[in-house]
């Protein structure tokens, strides 16, 4: 395994960071997660803008440009011979001293690897999840923006903790308002008869690349779109159900707090918006090879 630390590629042993990076003294950075089918790596352009805009968002400045960084991402899936790949980018405040300043962390880190997909169980996708809604809330936009996909995921390792912890696949995160936000690691999705909705980003939702590619996806196939505010009410009465993100793509939910989400099964506008998002995974892409 090849792994990029600014501007060097080394061995998965040799590849370490200083225990005064501020990425680990503090969760102050940013990542994406990003995939490559079959020997292209699928809405590279979007994951890169969401980098840098995210990175502006807690005012670090990358010291590479976008088109760079597209460059060290395919440089490394084909340093790692991959075709099928999961890849983390990841920019760090870099190394500075014990207190929280990071005018004192002159030199961002940036590092890329990029290893093996962890699939999901076909089960989940053909028999679809269970989830819970969580005690635990979306950090509010206020505060710290769920827009910012930082490395200080604590949040939704908490989340994460409260749902494994109730014994099911994941759990639905409201807002301080009560309001649906989305998953653990996932944006969430209802379909109400021939509208489908997911939640807009101020209720404290993650702006989803998968997210905003089932939207599209689903103006094709002459649904009605909408980002609208849902509570749980409107989750538990939905027709289907179902979670997006670049790991999970289109996973289908069937309970929610016990309750069955429509016939209990993954539903049909779901299945074909699965198809539909396979489809664009095996042709789109920026080509490695
Ligand atoms: N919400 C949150 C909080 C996320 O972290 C998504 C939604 C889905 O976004 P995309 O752009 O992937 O459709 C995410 C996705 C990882 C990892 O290990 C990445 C995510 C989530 C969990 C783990 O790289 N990001």
């Amino acid at each position: 395994m090849k792994i990029y630390i600014d501007g060097r590629f080394v061995s998965r042993k040799e590849a370490k960071v200083s225990v005064f990076d501020h990425g680990f003294l503090y969760g102050d950075g940013v990542f994406e997660g990003i995939r490559a089918y079959g020997g292209r790596i699928f809405k590279l352009k979007e994951h890169i803008d969401r980098l840098y805009q995210s990175a502006k968002a807690i005012l670090l400045t990358i010291p590479l440009s976008p088109k760079e960084m597209e460059g060290v991402t395919i440089e490394t899936v084909r340093r790692n011979k991959l075709r099928d790949a999961y890849i983390r980018l990841i920019v760090s405040r870099g190394e500075g001293d014990l207190g929280l300043d990071p005018r004192k962390c002159p030199k961002p880190s940036i590092i890329c690897i990029a290893g093996k997909i962890e699939l999901h169980p076909e089960e989940v996708y053909k028999k679809g999840l269970s989830l819970v809604t969580l005690a635990t809330i979306r950090n509010i936009p206020q505060a710290l923006n769920p827009q910012i996909k930082s490395l200080n995921y604590l949040n939704n390792i908490l989340a994460k903790i409260e749902a494994t912890t109730a014994g099911v696949n994941d759990g639905v995160m409201l807002n301080e308002k009560g309001y649906v936000a989305e998953c653990t690691g996932e944006n969430i999705f209802i379909i109400e008869g021939k509208e489908l909705s997911t939640p807009p980003c101020y209720v404290g939702t993650l702006k989803g690349i998968t997210r905003d590619l089932v939207l599209e996806l689903g103006e094709n196939l002459g649904l009605k779109v909408k980002e609208k505010v849902f509570t749980r009410y409107d989750l538990y009465n939905a027709s289907e159900c179902f979670l997006t993100g670049t790991a999970a793509q289109i996973a289908p939910v069937v309970k929610i707090d016990g309750r069955k989400i429509g016939k209990g099964v993954p539903g049909p506008i779901t299945k074909e918006l699965m198809k539909g998002f396979r489809d664009l995974t095996h042709r789109e892409g920026v080509e490695v090879y």
